[in-house]
């Protein structure tokens, strides 16, 4: 009895349980456990976990959390959905507990069995988010007058990109670099900066699938996307979740990932009005008939679990529609992807792509509708000047067409696409006159300007 009574103090502190009891005098992110073991015996244990929503609403949660080693295991659970691999375990909430609202919470239990150590599991997650129990500072809500709280649920129309209120909007936004090394620029400070300074619509979310990215942790990077969904969720942004495939070139090689990496994503997000999919980064080096093939197999598994949602296929020769191989717009309207409420991306980088692709993009305009999710100012290595008079063309262009569009990148890279100085992310400023590049100059006064978005 000794030790149990022990082993529930350390679980006490560990969980920050005392820091959770004080007043809430704001709304708080996150999420509180408090796992009690309620009964031991020799080889096996029973213990229940209550877990406290502190955050946003959620329609859907998983519980996730590591026992010390593979060789403790769940035998039986209770008012979840249990798996187990290895040390990690999720449950997940069931028809009677899936809505948390704030301030809610489920009650959940299982009988374990355990082979020596200690049976205290760690490292509590509630949709990614780790179980700190501890108050931060309340997202700010979205307050009518942002891009979600104004557009809600999009859809496609015709060509366009369409609002609650059946009316074309643009949405004008950035993407975040590689999320595997930029990391951490992607924080409160520098998402507040891009909401409210420069009034950005959206933030794209480039998941590399390979380069260290996705396939290295599959539910690391999961969780780190639907985190920054949240984040964008809180300050009325709408979340480009980008499947950022780039070398290989054939979305096919990472078919099976990108059908279990949608069909997370989208169950854990079938609820919000603010997520968009992006299926395939840039293809390259393969037949737009592959691309199709692959996008008619993702979407089904994206429809399955998020019905509404709108979803973006990449094109031919690095998004460029085929131009970039000699083709154009013209082998997608003759051979469209068999899905509705679908975009097709276009990208492009100011310095190397001028009007030959304007001419394919005006063009095909009038018959598929397009996405810009992602172009850079500079050339296509990401690098070299800033081409601003090309830049201006483009962006012009896309704002007669309405199309939308997200800029390469939120980032302080070292190299001339990105927006923020290199070193900006090693502190808390992303508002002060100085940290913006060149491009970033650039984009934030096209970018915040005045949206008008149609509500009648
Ligand atoms: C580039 C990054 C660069 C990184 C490289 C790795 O800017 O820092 O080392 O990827 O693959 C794209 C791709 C995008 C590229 C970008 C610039 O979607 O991943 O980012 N670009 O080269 N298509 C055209 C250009």
């Amino acid at each position: 009895m000794k030790r149990l009574l022990a082993l529930l103090a350390t679980c006490a502190t560990v969980l920050g349980l005392t820091a959770a009891a004080g007043p809430q005098a704001a709304a708080a992110t996150g999420c509180k456990v408090e796992y009690s073991v309620t009964g031991q015996w020799a080889g096996g244990f029973q213990a229940g976990v209550k877990v406290t929503n502190l955050g946003t609403p959620v329609t859907g949660w998983t519980l996730g959390f590591a026992m010390p080693d593979a060789g403790q295991r769940i035998t039986q659970g209770w008012n979840a959905t249990w798996s187990q691999s290895g040390p990690t375990v999720s449950a997940v909430g069931v028809d009677w507990n899936r809505t948390l609202a704030t301030g809610a919470a489920a009650d959940l239990g299982f009988t374990g069995s355990f082979t020596g150590g200690n049976p205290r599991p760690t490292a509590f997650t509630l949709n990614g988010v780790a179980c700190t129990g501890s108050l931060e500072e309340p997202p700010p809500a979205p307050a009518d007058g942002t891009p979600v709280g104004v557009n809600g649920q999009l859809h496609v129309c015709g060509v366009h990109l369409c609002n609650q209120y059946d009316r074309p909007v643009q949405l004008r936004g950035m993407s975040t670099h590689g999320v595997q090394w930029f990391g951490t620029c992607y924080n409160a400070a520098s998402l507040d900066a891009l909401a409210r300074d420069w009034k950005s619509d959206l933030l794209r979310i480039a998941m590399y699938v390979q380069e260290d990215g996705y396939e290295t942790d599959p539910a690391g990077f999961t969780s780190r996307v639907n985190g920054l969904v949240d984040q964008a969720e809180a300050r009325g942004m709408y979340a480009l979740i980008d499947f950022h495939t780039l070398t290989p070139g054939d979305p096919n090689y990472n078919l099976d990932r990108a059908k279990t990496f949608f069909a997370s994503v989208a169950a854990r997000n079938a609820g919000k009005k603010n997520v968009i999919y992006e299926i395939a980064n840039e293809p390259n080096g393969v037949s737009w008939s592959a691309i199709k093939n692959y996008a008619e197999q993702v979407i089904p598994v994206i429809r399955a679990a998020d019905p509404d949602a709108v979803v973006i296929v990449g094109t031919r020769g690095w998004s460029s529609l085929g131009v970039s191989d000699g083709s154009d717009g013209s082998e997608v309207v003759n051979n469209p992807v068999n899905a509705t409420n679908l975009m097709y991306a276009f990208h492009f980088y100011a310095a190397s792509h001028k009007d030959a692709y304007r001419a394919a993009v005006s063009r095909a305009a009038s018959q598929l509708p397009l996405f810009v999710t992602e172009f850079g100012t500079v050339s296509a290595t990401g690098g070299g000047e800033m081409d601003r008079a090309s830049t201006t063309s483009w962006l012009d262009l896309l704002d007669q067409l309405g199309i939308s569009y997200a800029n390469w990148t939120y980032s302080d890279a070292p190299e001339s696409s990105a927006a923020l100085r290199p070193g900006t992310c090693d502190g808390g400023d992303y508002s002060g006159s100085g940290v913006l590049t060149e491009s970033g100059a650039l984009l934030k006064n096209r970018i915040s300007t005045a949206d008008n978005f149609p509500t009648g």
